[in-house]
This record gives C-alpha cells, structure tokens and sequence, in this order.
C-alpha cells in the first residue's frame, strides 16, 4: 500500500503533494513501482497535527483519488469523517482505511457496508494531539488485541462482512518505542484474530530513536528491516512511502520463507 499524502503537514512528505496534479502524477509513480494499493489521505494524523474541516479534506482529497481511480489504481481513502469517505467512494475509492476504526464517526460503518467497500480499522490510543503523552497498557498486544476485536465486531453488527476488514495495530498512535517493538514482535497474536494485519511502520519516529537519524526520508533502511520481521510474524499489508525498495526486500523475504 503505497501513501500519498495530500497535506501541507505530514510527517515525511507534508507539503510535497499538496497540489493535486503532483498527488496523481506521484501516485503513478508508486504503481509504477509495484504498489498494489495507493492510500490518498488528506488529514496529517501526526502528533500534534491540527485538524482540518471536511470541507478542505474534500477538497485535497476528491480530484486525487478521481484521478488515481482513472489511472486503475485500487485506492483506499484516508480519512475519519463519512462526508470524505462518501465523496472519496464516488470518485472511485474501494477502501477506507480509518485511524479512529469507525469511533469518531460510527456511521462511516454503515457507508463501508452499503457500498461494499473494504476497510481497515486501526487502533490508536486518545487522540493524535495528545497520544503520544505518556501512553500506558497493562499488556500492549492484550490491550491492541481486545480493542480491535470489539471494533470489528461492531463494524459486523453494523453489516460490515468480516471478509472486507483489515486490522492494523496502528503503530506509533499512542506507543513508546518499546510498545510499537512489542507489537511487531508478538504481530502473530493479532494474526490470529483471522483478518490481514495492515503495519505502517514506514518512516516512523521509532525508527528514528533507534537509528539516530532524524530525518524521516533517512529511515527507508530502517522502514525495510521492521517490515521484514512484521511480514515474518504474519502481516499481510505493508502502508509504506518508499515503494519500490519495499516490495523488493518484501518479495526476497517472502520467497525465503516459502522455501
Ligand atoms: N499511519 C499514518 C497514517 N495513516 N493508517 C494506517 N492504517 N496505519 C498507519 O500506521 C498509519 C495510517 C501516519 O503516516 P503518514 O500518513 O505518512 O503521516 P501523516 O499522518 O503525518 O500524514
């Protein structure tokens, strides 16, 4: 799942491809280099991100996945809000990919079942302005585990078909670098909730920690390394920036470990 990022603010990319035509032309570039999925998301969820109206969400967001969606991408939208889910859908989005797993705006369950679409839901702890203050859990994969069970099951009640959702332990909302290690090393206990396990590890600030590079584009070698392991342990899906090495280091390991 390759990120386009359609912000002024994100983390690794805020400003790159704020402009649409900028958003779709990367976007090519990404499927060009093998991604199966293009992720268009126009809120930065990053510590401290400020919020952003609907109305500038659509904005960003429509003419990217439209464009995409015309150039045969699968796209999955981005997004916690039903009015840029719905939009995004109309333009030609199959998935919503949901931070908040359908909390801040239940009805985005019933959107994603009505028009069979496919979902992933991620758990974060609190919210992006504050989550990352001293996040505590009596056990992290107990606690991520439990959560994304009770979100799934509440995304069934709201006639979600189990086979549509995805489940992603949502690394870095809400976690030290030592519970985002924890979760990839025991990843294999959310595998066997039976749904694909999403990870979006690219980039991230742990990495950064144990690394020393400050630069978040400087964290690819890093990025390739967790995803190996988490594809080991059972992740399905891999959201990532750097596509091409990705699938490289993802197609290497996973025939190794087909052998
Ligand atoms: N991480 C980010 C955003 N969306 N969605 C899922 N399912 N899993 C993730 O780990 C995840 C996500 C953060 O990365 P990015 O989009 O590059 O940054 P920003 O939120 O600053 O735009």
């Amino acid at each position: 799942m390759g990120v386009v990022n359609v912000t002024p603010d994100s983390f690794s990319d805020g400003g790159r491809y704020l402009d649409a035509g900028a958003a779709v032309a990367h976007g090519r570039a990404l499927l060009a280099e093998g991604a199966d999925t293009l992720d268009v998301g126009g809120e930065s969820t990053r510590p401290s991100a400020g919020p952003v109206t609907a109305g500038e969400e659509l904005r960003r967001v429509v003419p990217v996945v439209g464009g995409l969606a015309e150039a045969g991408a699968r796209v999955s939208v981005d997004t916690s809000k039903l009015a840029v889910a719905r939009a995004a859908l109309d333009a030609g989005a199959v998935y919503v990919n949901d931070v908040t797993a359908f909390r801040a705006d239940p009805g985005l369950a019933g959107l994603v079942a009505e028009r069979a679409a496919g979902c992933c839901l991620m758990h974060m702890l609190g919210e992006p302005r504050t989550m990352q203050d001293h996040p505590r859990y009596d056990d992290v994969v107990s606690d991520v585990k439990a959560f994304l069970e009770a979100r799934m099951a509440f995304a069934v009640a709201e006639g979600v078909p189990e086979t549509a959702i995805e489940l992603d332990p949502g690394i870095g909302f809400g976690k030290t670098v030592e519970h985002n290690l924890e979760l990839l090393r025991r990843l294999d206990e959310l595998v066997a909730l039976g749904r694909p396990v999403v990870v979006g590890v690219s980039r991230k600030q742990f990495l950064g920690r144990i690394t020393g590079r400050e630069v978040p584009a400087e964290r690819v070698f890093a990025t390739l390394a967790a995803n190996v392991l988490a594809l080991e342990r059972g992740a399905a899906v891999f959201r990532v920036h750097d596509v091409a090495a990705s699938r490289d280091a993802l197609l290497v390991a996973a025939a190794t470990l087909a052998g």
